[in-house]
């Protein structure tokens, strides 16, 4: 019997190999019987999650089954060292979780998408909601169903309990890499004979280390950030959740966030800036429990409310919130896209924020008050345009919904010394977490617009430097760990300079390419001689002499290495009007370059991430020995858990506390409201 179900399992996994590369059946479900959280997972101590089990029975396809999926499996927990594994349901001491049934498909490769023959999937789960382990050590959760035994391993760490820092201040430069950070310093600072006169805030950091920023093989910024925020690596587009393969996108098995964890332990306050739209994936993650990071409205409705709809403590959503994305926000008679058509800026009014639509009132908001400061419609318009090209603020994205123009757009400084001081007034001592993102080094990066990527990777750096003197100032720099990382990185880099004069006056694409010098003809940095007007910043952003950079894989897109005056650049466009949902060269894009043919597919308008490992600097102060070597993503959550003391020592898995009055809404109904 055994062995039969042994034999069973190997010949699933033998027909896995050939068809799960490009798509996969469900990216955590090698076999047909899985659990979620998958093995490997690790947990903080303490830390609240939902269990759930899968069995897949395809009904076609490479690996079709000729029965229904089981409906009686079993799953047990097993501590090692501990009392022998009991059922699940029993070591949590909750109530056995209804069946579930339902039905997905997907495609097996290519050439099943090509011929559009989907695989279809029968499915039956149980998930166990809201559930901790608090007790340090390794755990077997072992699933019987009638295909055999999946086993998944789980590590709960053994941490110091201890709180050794307040307030953590997260700044991630979104997908920024080593080379970036590079270039950027060449663009920004002196050298003379190859000696910097001058460093990026970040060359001080003491402990500039690597992380790898792989999950998925490729990382968006949805699963870096759950793995950032939550210690838990999931797939791409998922927040704070483990992609399961249910319909709704709202009752993924959860995994308590370090915003919800800090918040339910000592009352601290949650802060999230980002020049990207509010709703994007790299703050919403701070809040959002979604497998679909494009569920913009309902990521806005978590800020407000999902922090205390996870713990079902008294917590309140987060205390200040500045960005872009205003779409999400004014009511749809206006154009916006919101949560159940409603006008979210009454329903943060409602609720006690303060609101600021422009640098000017986010600078009067009142330190006591929590705030709301959405400036934008979409993203936050660049530093380089916000300071060199202030023609190109003339977007009629004014955050009212009304079209008009925003011409008093605060920058990443303006926006987290203000949430700073919002939130040392608000904590009251108890501390608080807050994360700033650039997020348009990111966003400039895949439009291949490096000129922009690079002004606000520099932005980022003043950002942070204005911080630490600011916490040095009011003497809580000692109490406050200060991380910079990034989430993921692009294959960005330098390699060699470019005579963009002589690129100019050519006629044919292959002379232009003579503009290019390499090795000993790339010369040195013309961007920062003469005199800077902002410190850290280039003095000319338009010299002849400009670094030939670009990415390793693109689309088809012209180059003539310039800045882009007019604005942010489009390289690839899609010539719908003729009929073609492919992109090619964008005709009115660096005319006087010549054309570098694409890489990617051909419906790709951008570029994309890519492989490379990014950097995690620590601010010397508590806790930096906690990020020093090289280390996965989820570390740097377990290393500022464990600075914070978010880590509990108790003896073994507890079920969440839903006594009578206190449960607000139970998980995982299939409805998104009812989490
Ligand atoms: C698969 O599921 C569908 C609907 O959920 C059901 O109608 C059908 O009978 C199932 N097939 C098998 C083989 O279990
Ligand atoms: C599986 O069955 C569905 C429904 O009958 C069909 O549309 C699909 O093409 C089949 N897929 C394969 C891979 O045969
Ligand atoms: C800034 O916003 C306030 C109201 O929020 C408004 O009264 C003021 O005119 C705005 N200032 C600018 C420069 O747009
Ligand atoms: C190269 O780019 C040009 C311009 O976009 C396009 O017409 C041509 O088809 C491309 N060639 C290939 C091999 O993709
Ligand atoms: C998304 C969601 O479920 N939000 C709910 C969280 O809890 C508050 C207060 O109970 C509800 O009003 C929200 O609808
Ligand atoms: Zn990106």
């Amino acid at each position: 019997m055994v062995a039969s179900s042994l034999l069973l399992a190997a010949t699933a996994l033998l027909l896995r190999t050939g068809s799960a590369q490009t798509f996969r059946r469900l990216g955590t479900c090698p076999t047909l019987g899985c659990i979620l959280p998958p093995d490997q997972a690790d947990f903080l101590s303490g830390q609240y999650f939902d269990i759930r089990v899968e069995i897949h029975a395809p009904l076609n396809g490479s690996e079709a089954t000729n029965s229904p999926p089981d409906e009686k499996f079993t799953l047990t927990i097993e501590k090692e060292g501990g009392r022998r594994a009991a059922d699940v349901s029993n070591y949590f001491r909750t109530e056995e979780p209804k069946l579930e049934k339902w039905q997905f498909s997907w495609y097996e490769d290519l050439f099943a998408q090509d011929a559009k023959t989907p695989t279809i999937v029968n499915v039956t789960s149980k998930a166990w909601r809201y559930v901790q382990l608090t007790d340090p050590g390794e755990y077997t959760a072992t699933l019987t169903w009638s295909g055999g035994e999946t086993v998944a391993s789980w590590l709960v760490r053994d941490m110091d309990t201890s709180r050794k820092a307040k307030n953590v201040i997260l700044f991630i430069g979104d997908g920024m890499t080593t080379n970036m950070i590079t270039a950027a310093r060449h663009l920004g600072h002196k050298s003379i004979n190859g000696i910097f006169q001058s460093r990026l805030a970040l060359d001080k950091f003491p402990v500039p280390t690597l992380t790898h920023s792989i999950d998925s093989f490729i990382t968006d910024s949805a699963n870096s950030a759950s793995a950032l925020y939550s210690g838990h690596k999931s797939s791409a587009n998922a927040l704070g959740v483990y992609a399961d393969s249910s319909k709704s996108p709202f009752d993924d098995p959860k995994v308590e966030l370090i915003s919800e964890i800090f918040s339910r332990k000592y009352g601290a306050k949650i802060g999230v800036v980002s020049t990207a739209y509010i709703a994007d994936a790299t703050p919403g993650g701070l809040s959002a429990h979604t497998r679909l990071r494009s569920e913009y409205g309902a990521v806005v409705d978590s800020y407000l409310n999902s922090v205390a709809n996870y713990t079902w403590t008294d917590i309140e959503g987060v205390d200040v919130l500045f960005g872009g994305g205003a779409e999400q926000f004014y009511p749809p008679s206006l154009g916006g896209v919101t949560y159940q058509d409603k006008d979210y800026y009454a329903e943060f009014a409602e609720k006690g924020y303060s609101l600021a639509q422009n640098k000017t009132s986010l600078q009067s908001l009142p330190n006591d008050k929590k705030a709301l400061g959405i400036f934008t419609v979409n993203n936050l318009p660049v530093w380089l345009d916000r300071n060199v090209y202030p023609e190109n603020l003339k977007l009629g994205n004014s955050p009212d919904g009304l079209k008009t123009d925003q011409l008093d757009p605060p920058g990443l400084k303006d926006m987290t010394l203000k949430a700073i001081d919002i939130l040392q007034t608000r904590s009251e001592g108890k501390g608080y977490f807050l994360m700033s993102e650039a997020a348009s080094i990111d966003k400039q990066m895949h439009s291949m617009d490096y000129d922009r990527a690079l002004g606000d990777l520099l932005e980022l750096d003043d950002t942070v430097k204005a911080t630490i003197e600011k916490l040095k100032k009011d003497g809580t720099l000692k109490d406050t760990l200060i991380l910079v990382t990034a989430d993921h990185g692009h294959g960005f880099d330098v390699a060699g300079g470019v005579d963009t004069l002589y690129l100019e006056k050519q006629e044919g694409d292959r002379e232009k390419r003579g503009a290019i010098g390499t090795y000993q003809e790339s010369g040195l940095s013309q961007y920062v001689v003469g005199e800077q007007k902002t410190e850290g910043f280039p003095a000319d952003w338009d010299p002849r002499y400009t670094f030939h950079s670009g990415l390793a894989t693109f689309p088809d897109h012209r180059e003539n290495y310039k800045v882009h005056k007019e604005g942010p650049r489009t390289p690839a466009i899609n010539l719908k009007l003729l009929g073609s949902s492919d992109y090619y060269v964008n005709y009115k894009d660096a005319v006087t370059g010549f054309v570098v043919n694409g890489t990617l597919p051909i419906g790709e308008s951008q570029g994309v991430h890519s492989l490379t490992d990014v950097p995690v600097y620590a601010l010397s102060g508590p806790c930096q020995d906690l990020f020093s070597g090289s280390f996965n993503n989820i570390d740097i959550f377990f290393g500022m858990a464990e600075c914070l003391g978010l880590s509990e020592k108790g003896t073994r898995g507890r079920r969440g506390r839903w006594g009578k009055g206190r449960r607000k809404n139970g998980w995982g109904d299939d409805d998104w409201m009812v989490w």
